[in-house]
Parts: C-alpha cells; structure tokens; sequence
C-alpha cells in the first residue's frame, strides 16, 4: 500500500505527469496550461489509489464483509486532488514535483472546480462520512446523483443575490469512473396488474441509471472505497417512429425526460414543496442503488432473508426514505419473498437519520403525486401503515403514514428502520420530545444519537498547514486518525513559546486571507483585527440578522466615541439564499447595503470592516475557517439540529460566540464555559417566550441600543437611494419576531462586548483560542462513524486485524 511509499521517488511521479501529459491529454509541456497541468497531476495522483482501491474491494468479497451504503441526494464534496494527494502521504512531493517541472501546485490545486453537490450541511456531512469510512476501513458505498449541475453560483449586483447555473461537468472530471456495464431501469407512473395473483407494476415511463464512480481514499491510503454517482440516461434514444413522421420534439421526449432527472440540484433546504420532479429524482437514485445492492448481495448469496447480515443501508434524511416500500417490493414482486418475510428483512437492513426539526423542511407527499408517480409504492405504503396500525394498536389515531391525503417521509422512514438518529445531543432529544413523541413511546430503543463529526484531515491537516505542522511538531504524528492526542496540546497552552507559535500560525492564516479578500472584494483589511467569521446558508434561524444589526449597533458606538480603545474587527459573512426566500434575500441586500457604507466611512476606518465575499462554497470555507479568530454559531436555540462549522472553527483554534443549540452544546461541555461565549435563551425558554405575543416590543422597548440600529435602518441611512427599502424588514423584527431577535439582541450585545475584552487580554485569547483546538478530538468524524458501525450498522472495520 502507498503510504509514504518509497518506490513513488519524485522522479516517477514527475514521469508520471509527463506520461499523462503528452499521452493522456496530448499536450507538449510548452503549450500546456493550468488545466492540462492539473488534469495529468490529477491522473497521475489517481493512478496511485487504484491499488488501495482494488485491494479494499478484493477483500471485502473475500472476506464476505458486511457493507454500508449510505444514500444520500447530496454529497458536497469540493475540491479531490489536494485531499488525495495529502490522504496517499504525496503532498510534498507533489509540490516539489510540480515546482521541478515550473509549475505552482497551490495555483494547480486552486484550478480545479468544486464538486458542489449539495446544498450545505446535510450534503457536507455525507462527505466528510465517506471520508471517515475510507479512513477507518468500514466497507462502504455512497450512492447520490451525478448532479450536470450542482448548487448555483452566487453573485451580488447592486448588493443583491443573483444565481447563475453552476458547471463543474463542462470540463473532463478525471476523479471519475463511467460505469456503462452498471445500468439499471427505474420506472415511473403507469399502474399496477394482477397476474397469476402477483401483483406486477407496469410503468408508463423508463429511465436507465448509469454508474459513474468516484474512488474515495482514506488516511494514509489504507482502505478506499466508492462513491457511485447516477446519471440518468433515455432507454430509447428517441422514437424513430415519431421522427419518421417528421414529429422531432415529440421524438426527443424519452430523452428529455431523462436528462431533467440528474440535470440539477434542488436548491431550497428550507422550504418543502411538493415537486413532482424532485419525488423523481429522489426515487431515481434510491431504486438504482437498491437494485445494484441486490444484484450485489445476489452474486455471492442465495438467501434474500439473510440480507441485513451483509446489507446495512443508511437513509441521509427522508430524501431516500423511499427505500423502504422501494426494497420491499423488489424483494416481493421481483424476488419471490412474501411480504411478512420482505419488511423485517427491510427494516433490518434501513436506518434513518433526521437532521431537521424545521416543520417547513419535512418532506410529504400529496398522496395524488405519490399514487401517481408510484402507484405500486402507494400500494405498499398503505399495506405498511395498515400494518404498522395492527401490530401496535396503542398507536393513537393521528399519528401514521398517510394522514390527510399525505404520505408523511419521516413517519415512513421512522416504521422502516431498525434505528433512527439525531445528530446532536439536544436535536435527537427534540426528535424524541418534539417530532415523534408517540412513535417514540411505541418503539423505544429506536431512536439514538450520533453526533456529527467532520474530517480532520481536510478541515485541519490541509486547510491549515501553519497550525497542523505546530501540531505535529508539538505533539508529533498521528493525531489525524486519533483527534483525542490533541489533548496531549494542553498542557503546552501554559508554554509562551507554543503559545507565541499557535500565534503565529493563526497570523500567517490572516495574512494569506486578507490578501485574497484584498483581490476578491477590493477591501483593504488588517490582520491585526479581530477576524468575526459567520459563513453558512442564509436563514431566518441561523440569525445573520442578529449578527448585522450589533454591527450596526458597534458602527454607531464606534462613531459615538471613536477613541475609546476598540478593538479593531473584520466581520466576515459567507452564505447562499435558498433563490425562492425573500427574507433571506433581504438579509443579504441589508448585510451588504451595511458593509457599502462601513467600509466607506473614515471615522471608523479599520475599527470596523464588513466584507461578504460572493459565492461561499467549500474551497472558500477552506481559506475562511483556519484564518478565523472568532466562530459565530448564533441560531435560535432549538433550531440547529447539529452545526458542523462550528467544529471546523473550534478544531481551527476559534473559540465559539454561541446559543446552546445543536452541537454548540456539546462544544461548550468540551471547551468549558471560560472558553465560549454563551448567550442567550434556551431552547425551553424559546418557546415560553413565544407565547407572549409582545415579546418583541417589549424586547425592543427595553433596549436603546436596539432602537437605535432598527431606527438607523427605517431611515434609510443603509439605503440613501430608497429610504423605505427596509421597511418590512424592521417592521417584522417589532411585530412578527419568530426567531428571537430582539429577546437576544442585548444578551448578544454583552457577549460581544466579552469578546473584545479577552482579545485585548492576548495570553488569555491564545489561551482560549489553543484550548479549544486541543479539546476538539470530539468532533472528529472517525468517532461520528465509529458510532454508527457499533450501534447502527453492526459493521466491522477491515483494517482491525
Ligand atoms: C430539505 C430539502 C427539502 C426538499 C428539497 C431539498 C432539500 C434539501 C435539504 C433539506 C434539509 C436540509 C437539512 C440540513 O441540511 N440539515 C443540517 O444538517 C446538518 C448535518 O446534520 C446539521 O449540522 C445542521 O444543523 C442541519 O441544519
């Protein structure tokens, strides 16, 4: 296996390049640009997991393992090559190799598109997984949608969020491998006959799903494993018949059909709607990847009814959940088995985990679109509901699949899985409490917590170089498989010389990031200020509003009284707008109408910048989450079913201004209160709040600060060209505050105001600052996947013996 491997001498990688150079994409090294020169780094680098890659799934067929498929319909992965390359232990060398042949490998590395095959969260979670899995050798295949377009660019005009479509696929992706031999059809539509007592689906339309598969590498190059992604292709080219008769749009149908099924991702995480062509996409990939996991499990075993010994399949929220019925019926309409012995088969083999308590975000289908679009499905439903509705007669009468003229997912994904998770300490307890309370009473060993994780190795060993080699010279190696020896860090935090090194680390990550904002945004900031970092999607309940309007509130201050020993700040905002919420739109329009006219101000000049670089996606997170000196985890406590970001930030040595939601609760049990910045109401205190219908008058009413900034606003002073432009914003903050704003605002304020006293304390701000990255082990997503091998998936790691 290739870790650190010495036959790899530079002179054979730099062979290597040449080889790929002029043969694979025949070019002579005079003439080849950034993208030939990546494209044969890219090759070359991908040759090198092919042996890892056969070996690992040699030996799960030899060894009979039990395999996870995890689906999912997003998978955010970003950028592959310098992660592959810093995983096979060739980071170094590739950079010498690439500077031998006159090239710049960052510039390389930089040139290649993300992979931006998810929405946030959710799909960033799916990545870091796959990632983990590789790493801890569990055998595993992700299956998702090869996406022709993954989530849209983001531009700002005139302040404002404009999309435009995303095009990764425009250029070869060397990462892939087509797999034309892996084709499956998945039907839609039609009805369902009945023959020799059978009940058999007749589809009125077919599509082929297509294979293309990605290799992914773990730590060292110890195990890989794959990510099979599905294009969806026509299953007649187009209707020869229809063409003859000189009718071409009608004869391009079946093929139009097709390519809308994996021509883009659905962009709104917030708000549910019941499009037939997401149901679609979502039952695209789920019967694709049931097919292909059983034609699989087929190839080496008889017994269908022992599938849950080899076959653990993981839904990433409801998206898949329809799994569930999906694998039911090719276990009984197309292999024979009753349907008492098909669903504990189904329910053995399924696990669900939640990741949303947002009631607008739950997915249900009208039962019209379902029947529709999979009558046979809605059958099966009905027959598991009924089912469901027998076995536990305790069940009360509202709660159940279909209610209403509506498929529920989640109550289809909850009756179809061994286990159900949350994915914080806080969100499964609101998943029991507050989602399924009954379901909960009925099946309770069910429901379990998983609490997220991200991959220290993309998220510290490659974005952060500076503080990764510190780590390595203070602690030595091997802390990227094993983020508990962080805490060997702590007792060096008391050392000024590591401390002055941690410093150091964190400055050079300024300097590099305030010369890219410089290029990207034509602001001019200083790496000695406060770096205030809040970057991800834009939601009401992720509060970006509470963090402008105190930047407002500090602008003001600021100008009251310029000399008053401020420290200097940069807030850093970073987010896309789901293109269909207007308030989230607003909130951009207003962060961005704020920043024109701090940044323009002389009496503040770098006592205050706002900057909001367009277009955050992975890589720009990259170069944000190392160079951050403060993370802003500020939700609506009870909203944020986990955070991720918030454990980059705190791995990255950034202690956290935060409300106790999500996992921000398990960071400050980690890091210790001295070493967080809390405020603001609990989730309980949340809703207590909420039955005052005036809590936001009277939150307003009794803070001066407040009305001063929402004052500033109504007048226009951030919007000189359209005084009103703000109006509905302001007047929703005083009358329909569902988020909490104004109840926060001053406790917020107080936190800030901690914030810039322990900066100015500079030993207790790299204190804070060191400790939360020595007692982030936690959050590493090897321990998240551990978690799910042991009490979900009942899945072994290869690599133990
Ligand atoms: C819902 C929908 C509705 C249908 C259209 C497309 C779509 C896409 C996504 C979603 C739900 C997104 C839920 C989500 O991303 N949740 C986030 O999951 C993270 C990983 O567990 C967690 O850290 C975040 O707190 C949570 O908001």
């Amino acid at each position: 296996m290739p870790v650190n491997d010495q036959s790899l001498t530079p002179n054979v990688l730099k062979t290597d390049v040449m080889r790929h150079l002029t043969f694979t994409l025949g070019k002579d090294a005079p003439h080849a640009s950034l993208y030939d020169w990546r494209m044969a780094l890219s090759y070359a680098i991908r040759d090198r997991i092919m042996e890892p890659w056969f070996a690992s799934t040699r030996r799960t067929w030899e060894e009979d393992r039990k395999r996870v498929y995890y689906l999912s319909m997003e998978f955010l992965i970003g950028r592959i090559l310098e992660d592959a390359t810093i995983n096979l232990g060739l980071h170094e060398m590739a950079e010498r190799t690439m500077a031998e042949l006159g090239q710049d490998f960052k510039a390389i590395v930089g040139d290649e598109p993300d992979a931006a095959l998810g929405n946030g969260g959710l799909g960033r979670l799916a990545a870091c997984f796959m990632e983990s899995m590789a790493t801890l050798g569990c055998p595993a295949y992700g299956y998702g949608i090869r996406y022709e377009h993954g989530l849209f660019r983001q531009r700002f005009e005139g302040g404002q969020q404009v999309e435009t479509p995303e095009d990764w696929l425009s250029q070869r992706n060397p990462w892939e491998f087509d797999r034309p031999e892996a084709t499956y059809i998945v039907g839609f539509k039609g009805h369902v006959e009945t023959r020799d007592g059978r009940e058999v689906w007749v589809p009125a339309e077919t599509v082929k799903a297509s294979a293309h598969d990605t290799p992914v590498v773990g730590w060292q190059g110890r195990w890989a494993n794959t990510l099979r992604l599905w294009g969806a292709e026509p299953t007649t080219l187009f209707d020869l018949e229809r063409f003859n008769r000189g009718d071409y749009t009608a004869a391009a149908e079946p093929e139009t059909l097709a390519r809308t099924l994996s021509r883009v991702l659905y962009p709104d995480d917030t708000t549910y709607q019941g499009k037939e062509l997401r149901l679609k996409q979502e039952f695209f990939l789920t019967s694709a990847a049931l097919q292909d996991i059983l034609r699989r499990f087929k190839s080496g075993h008889g017994d269908l009814r022992a599938l849950s010994r080899h076959v653990a399949i993981q839904m990433n929220d409801t998206h898949p959940a329809i799994a569930g019925p999906e694998l039911i019926r090719l276990l009984v309409d197309e292999h024979g088995l009753s349907f008492d012995e098909a669903l504990p088969v189904a329910q053995e083999c399924l696990g669900y985990t939640n990741h949303t308590l947002l009631p607008e975000a739950l997915e249900r289908w009208a039962t019209f679109t379902f029947g529709n679009v999979l009558p046979r499905h809605m059958q099966i439903v009905e027959r598991i509901d009924g089912w469901h509705r027998r076995t536990f007669p305790a069940r009360p009468h509202y709660v159940g699949i279909v209610k209403h003229h509506e498929v529920r997912m989640g109550e289809l994904a909850f009756i179809m899985s061994h286990k159900v998770n949350g994915v914080s300490a806080l969100h499964t307890d609101l998943v029991k409490a507050n989602l399924f309370p009954e379901l909960d009473r009925l099946h309770p060993e069910k429901i379990v917590n998983q609490t997220n994780g991200v991959t220290p190795r993309r998220w510290l060993k490659m974005a952060n170089a500076p503080l990764a080699r510190l780590i390595g010279e203070t602690i030595g190696e091997g802390w990227e498989d094993d983020l508990d020896r962080l805490k060997g860090l702590e007792p060096h935090v008391k050392d000024q010389g590591f401390l002055g090194a941690f410093d150091a680390a964190k400055r050079q990550n300024k300097v590099t990031l305030s010369n890219w904002l410089g290029a990207e945004c034509g602001v001019k900031v200083s790496p000695d200020a406060l770096f205030d970092v809040q970057v991800k999607r834009i939601h009401e309940y992720k509060r970006q509003l509470l963090n402008i309007l105190e930047t407002v509130a500090r602008w003001q201050a600021i100008r009251a009284n310029p000399d008053a020993g401020w420290v200097p700040r940069v807030k850093i905002f970073g987010g896309k707008s789901a293109p269909g919420y207007a308030v989230a739109k607003e909130i951009i329009h207003l962060i961005n109408d704020v920043a024109a006219v701090i940044n323009a101000d002389p009496l503040v000049g770098d006592l205050l910048k706002v900057i909001y670089p367009a277009n955050y996606n992975v890589s720009m997170a990259e170069r944000l989450v190392p160079a951050a000196d403060l993370s802003e985890q500020i939700s609506t406590a009870g909203k944020e079913a986990s955070g991720t970001g918030n454990m980059k930030f705190m791995m990255n040595g950034a202690p956290t201004i935060g409300t106790l939601d999500g996992a921000n609760v398990e960071i400050l049990q980690e890091v210790g209160r001295e070493n967080f910045f809390l405020f603001g109401l609990t989730a309980e205190e949340v809703m207590k709040r909420r039955e005052d219908p005036d809590h936001a008058r009277k939150a307003i009413e009794a803070s001066q600060i407040m009305q001063n900034v929402l004052q500033a606003i109504a007048e226009g002073q951030f919007s000189p060209g359209q005084a009103d432009r703000y109006h509905g914003l302001v007047h929703r903050v005083w009358h329909h505050d569902y988020f909490l704003v104004a109840s926060d605002f001053d406790a917020y304020l107080a936190a800030q105001a901690e914030v810039d006293a322990a900066y100015k304390d500079r030993a207790r701000w790299l204190t804070m600052a060191a400790l939360n990255t020595a007692r982030s082990g936690f959050f590493s997503s090897d321990r998240t996947i551990r978690g799910y091998m042991k009490e979900i998936w009942g899945v072994e790691s290869a690599l133990q013996d």
